[in-house]
């Protein structure tokens, strides 16, 4: 039991595992790691894709031959293992160049030159079968007041999506984009900070049909928000395109632990959440292995975030399918939820002068905590 299979969609981006532990405080604590390499031991861990930045593959300042060297070892060892790539990404973080920001820098030439980043690792990411791009805009924000027009940076920002979204129409890419919020970290703020944010943006875009998100757990929960309740409001818009699961403790740096440590209840309620809502796109893991693993201890926390998504997943129907947790759920009434407030052929004259039993559904209790109680104990592995 808890062994994943392809048929899980479980997948990792590339640099999680990859992660060589640079921080703000101190150096690479592992060696660097090919893309080839995580390939075939995330295939063999019982994973069933990948999702690489460009630069997970070569070096940013790769030559034409480097880089063809690279994506063949990536390719060969995708070939050999299986393994799909379902997603794909562009690092516009990284490199000096970005450092105020790449489709919302203030120097113009940035722009252009992040979009022809952006348009050169589409066709890649094309070519290798991705059908979701991730934008996650790391680099777009400020730290003080007066450096960033925001509404201009936003200008930016959508003129900079709209032209993107002409190219993947215009070259026929089945591909959609995701917009992944985070509310700072490594900007002091971030633009689209949260999934309400990004959501809004995507509205006033040329394409919004090919426009979604791909929220991360410990980046709404930085924000104070209930990640569950994000993806589920998601849902409700045909938004949620993709997903990016890890761990967090509560508003701080961007923990990015492995998926179901942090915020253990969270993930619960995630699971559940995907679960109820059909989620079917790719289960993807988005964390990083902390600087105390070496490679063996990097390979058992990818392990257990699978581990752990297969085991809430378990307690998540059984919850579910409990026949004490159902009639909890009738006591507090959440069915009477999804029926509209007004019948068929009622308008607000229906209303207008309706005349409830204030005094007795004032003072009827909810049995909300019975029923959380009972969640709690499937959590806890009682019942
Ligand atoms: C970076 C970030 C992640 C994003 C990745 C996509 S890169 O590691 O911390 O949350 O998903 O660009
Ligand atoms: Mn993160
Ligand atoms: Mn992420």
């Amino acid at each position: 039991v808890y062994v994943p299979t392809r048929e899980d969609k479980f997948s990792f981006g590339i640099w999680t595992v990859g992660w060589q532990g640079v921080d703000v405080f101190g150096g690479a604590v592992r060696p660097l790691m090919a893309a080839d390499r995580a390939v075939r031991k995330l295939a063999e861990l019982g994973a069933y894709g990948v999702n690489f930045h460009d630069n997970d593959v070569f070096d940013f300042d790769a030559t034409n031959a480097e880089r063809d060297e690279r994506i063949a070892a990536f390719r060969k060892a995708l070939d050999e293992t299986g393994l799909v790539v379902t997603t794909a990404t562009t690092n516009l973080f990284g490199h000096p160049i970005f450092k105020d920001g790449a489709f919302t820098a203030n120097e113009r030439e940035i722009r252009r030159f992040a979009l022809a980043k952006v348009m050169r690792n589409l066709d890649l990411a094309a070519e290798l079968g991705a059908k979701t791009y991730v934008f996650w805009g790391g680099r777009e924000g400020a730290e003080s007041g007066a450096a960033k027009d925001i509404r201009a940076a936003l200008d930016r920002y959508a003129e900079g999506l709209n032209l993107l979204s002409e190219y993947v129409i215009d070259q026929g890419y089945d591909i959609r984009f995701a917009i992944e919020p985070k509310p700072n970290e490594p900007r002091g703020d971030i633009l689209l900070p949260t999934l309400g944010h990004a959501i809004a943006f995507i509205n006033e875009l040329a394409h919004p049909e090919i426009v979604g998100v791909n929220p991360e757990v410990g980046h709404e929960e930085m924000a104070g928000i209930n990640y569950a309740h994000g993806i589920a409001q998601a849902m409700w818009h045909g938004k949620l395109f993709h997903i990016d699961l890890n761990g967090q403790n509560g508003p701080r740096y961007d923990q990015d632990l492995r998926f179901g440590a942090g915020n253990a209840r969270g993930a619960f309620w995630v699971v559940d959440t995907l679960l109820a809502g059909g989620y079917s796109g790719p289960v993807h893991f988005d964390y990083k292995p902390p600087r105390t693993e070496d490679d063996e201890g990097v390979w058992a926390s990818a392990a257990a975030c699978m581990r752990n998504y297969l085991i809430l997943r378990e307690k998540a129907k059984a919850f579910r399918t409990d026949p004490e947790v159902q009639a909890a759920l009738a006591a507090s009434r959440t069915a009477e939820l999804s029926e509209p407030t007004l019948v068929p052929g009622e308008t607000w004259r229906d209303v207008r002068d309706a005349s409830v039993d204030v005094a007795a559904l004032g003072s009827r209790g909810m049995g909300y905590e019975h029923l959380d109680q009972l969640a709690l104990e499937h959590l806890y592995g009682v019942r």
